[in-house]
């Protein structure tokens, strides 16, 4: 059987309901893609919140961050002819792109990694300047020393982008700037140096010749990215033929680095999937899943916002126990357990 995850019985764990809006007016229309680490012997997860207005019958509308740094809802009439709506993340008017929803980041916490509460002493995260005025995505967390660092994904009207920023105490935050421009999404940086140096996967995108693949950067200072090389690449037939890109930061296991990616179709279907990579030298793709390791089977992952997602960037592992925490349909906060020996078993040595 290719799907080997254990999802939890209480699944979903988290819906929007249970998250108040940032703002009121807004609606929290999507949890998603919580990035996921140990803070004070809690479990945390620093959730996606997608929000925009309620919506009226005739109009679609979302919030953006304005060039004077003031949140201004966009409104479009649907029977206009420049409106394009067949994509229920984007809209595209008058030949340029919008998301439908504006994404901050929230903090939960949990003693038993099951049951989640916010916080009130830990502030929501949002975009801000003009790299971040549609939002920020899909954080992965990864800490260094006392140092947690946040690379989630930067949109604005200037394109997808990789921003950083970095806190010991999860109230003050230091923002490091874009570090990876666009078209890239999907970076997770890994929990040790290598050599000395900073290492990370990431996933520039390449419109003609090249794809949605994933990279591998290096770096001495987290702030300045190079050496960049190509690891995994879409396999054409399989499932993950239109695109992949990595979840969280690598697990080290004896054998190699052990990393949990998503893969897409042409139909937008996301699997996970494992890739190993040498433990000394990481550019080196050691094994690969040729199944995938999870599909959206759940009638929660089937069906939502966006059906068919599973979308992880955020796990913990404990000894031979990887619990990853994931979004599904880009609705709602799931979890599932892994044996990482299980998942080392599956892969096949020498797979590109
Ligand atoms: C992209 C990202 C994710 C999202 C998936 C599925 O990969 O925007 O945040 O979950 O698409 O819609």
């Amino acid at each position: 059987m290719a799907d080997i995850a254990q999802r939890f019985p209480q699944n979903p764990i988290l819906k929007p309901g249970q998250i108040l809006p940032s703002i009121p007016g807004m609606n929290v229309e999507c949890l998603l893609n919580p990035g996921v680490f140990r803070f004070g012997g809690q479990t945390c997860l620093l959730l996606r919140v997608a929000e925009r207005p309620e919506q009226k019958i005739s109009t679609t509308s979302f919030p953006i961050v304005n060039a004077s740094g003031e949140l201004e809802i966009l409104e479009f009439d649907n029977a206009d002819p420049r409106l394009d709506r067949s994509d229920p993340r984007v809209i595209n008017f008058a030949g340029r792109d919008y998301l439908t929803t504006m994404s901050h980041l929230r903090l939960v916490q949990s003693e038993d990694g099951v049951n989640f509460r916010e916080q009130a002493k830990c502030p929501p995260i949002f975009g801000q300047g003009d790299l971040e005025s549609y939002g920020i995505e899909d954080c992965r967390v990864t800490q260094l020393g006392d140092i947690y660092y946040l690379t989630y994904t930067a949109v604005s009207e200037n394109g997808v982008g990789i921003g950083l920023r970095s806190t010991t105490d999860w109230r003050e935050f230091r923002r490091h700037g874009m570090i990876l421009p666009p078209h890239n999404k999907d970076c997770a940086i890994f929990s040790e140096r290598i050599g000395g140096k900073y290492y990370a996967l990431h996933r520039p995108s390449s419109p003609f010749i090249g794809g949605n693949y994933i990279w591998l950067a290096e770096s001495p200072d987290l702030e300045h990215w190079g050496h960049h090389r190509c690891l995994a690449q879409s396999r054409p037939g399989m499932w993950d033929s239109a695109r992949v890109g990595a979840g969280a930061a690598p697990i080290r296991t004896a054998e190699g680095w052990l990393e949990i990616y998503h893969g897409a179709d042409a139909e937008n279907r996301y699997c996970w999937g494992a890739l190993l990579l040498d433990l000394h030298a990481p550019w080196r793709v050691l094994a690969r899943s040729h199944e995938p390791i999870m599909e959206p089977l759940a009638e929660y992952e089937r069906t939502g916002f966006f059906g068919n997602v599973i979308f992880t960037n955020g796990h913990v592992v404990d000894g031979d126990t990887v619990t990853t925490y994931y979004g599904a349909s880009d609705s709602v906060i799931c979890g599932a357990r892994f044996s990482i020996r299980e998942i080392l078993s599956t892969l096949h040595r020498g797979q590109r």
